[in-house]
């Protein structure tokens, strides 16, 4: 359909076309990369090229959101004090959920994942990619200007970081330390910021060992109203 407002043009777009057999493969080499991918907590040193990361970056940039206002902010830590300064920081926030905040149900649903309050891999994974959620915008002159659904926008924006950086070839974690906003401090970010996700980056350590878990399958997930 034709729209006509000069103040706001639109484009043409031009979507990806492929045959159905194209399309049967493509989502099925999809699928199974995506099932190839496992959270992980023991990283290699090695280090990851700038180059990748931004582009990696990119991708999750191009996340729909809210009113189009990307309302994030992608905060790449490869400084190794400020990653001890995160280590420590997470570390002192665990030690009290672990012992005392997190419930005894919590507890009993993460002892298959091992987790406990030491986070090594803050410090041993190359790269952190701390994501913030920017609640407004300020302009220059201090005006403020809301964000939309900022939360579902960061969280889309996540998950296509995440699958980017498994298609890459790296691995990552999903870390949330509670609370996080000393992030907002280490990094000394702005006042609208919040600390959304914190993700070691990097490639996996020689032998890396991931709890025994399983997906629910389609049927448990998809629920058809045909
Ligand atoms: N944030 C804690 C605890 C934790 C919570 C959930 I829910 C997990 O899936 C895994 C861990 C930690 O990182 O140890």
């Amino acid at each position: 359909m034709e729209r006509i407002n000069a103040a706001f043009p639109f484009i043409t777009y031009h979507a990806q076309s492929f045959n159905k057999e194209e399309m049967k493969t493509r989502t099925a080499e999809l699928l199974s990369e995506s099932c190839m991918r496992r959270s992980i907590r023991e990283f290699s040193d090695e280090p990851v090229e700038s180059e990748l990361i931004n582009q990696i970056i990119s991708i999750a940039g191009t996340a729909p959101s809210g009113a189009n206002k990307q309302p994030w902010s992608f905060c790449v830590v490869q400084n190794p004090v400020v990653k001890r300064e995160i280590r420590l920081a997470a570390e002192a926030e665990e030690m009290r959920n672990y012992n005392g905040r997190m419930s005894d149900e919590w507890l009993r649903d993460l002892a298959p994942l091992g987790t406990d309050e030491h986070k090594p891999f803050l410090e041993k994974a190359p790269l952190l990619i701390v994501v913030f959620k920017r609640l407004f915008e300020f302009e220059a002159d201090g005006t403020k200007h809301q964000n939309y659904y900022v939360s579902e926008s960061v969280g889309i924006a996540c998950g296509m970081l995440i699958h980017a950086i498994h298609h890459a070839g790296l691995c990552c974690l999903t870390h949330t330390p509670s609370p996080m906003n000393f992030l907002e401090k280490v990094l000394g970010r702005p006042s609208n910021e919040r600390a959304f996700l914190l993700i070691p980056v990097g490639y996996p350590a020689k032998r890396v060992s991931v709890p025994d878990i399983r997906r629910k399958k389609p049927d448990e997930i998809c629920f058809w109203y045909s």
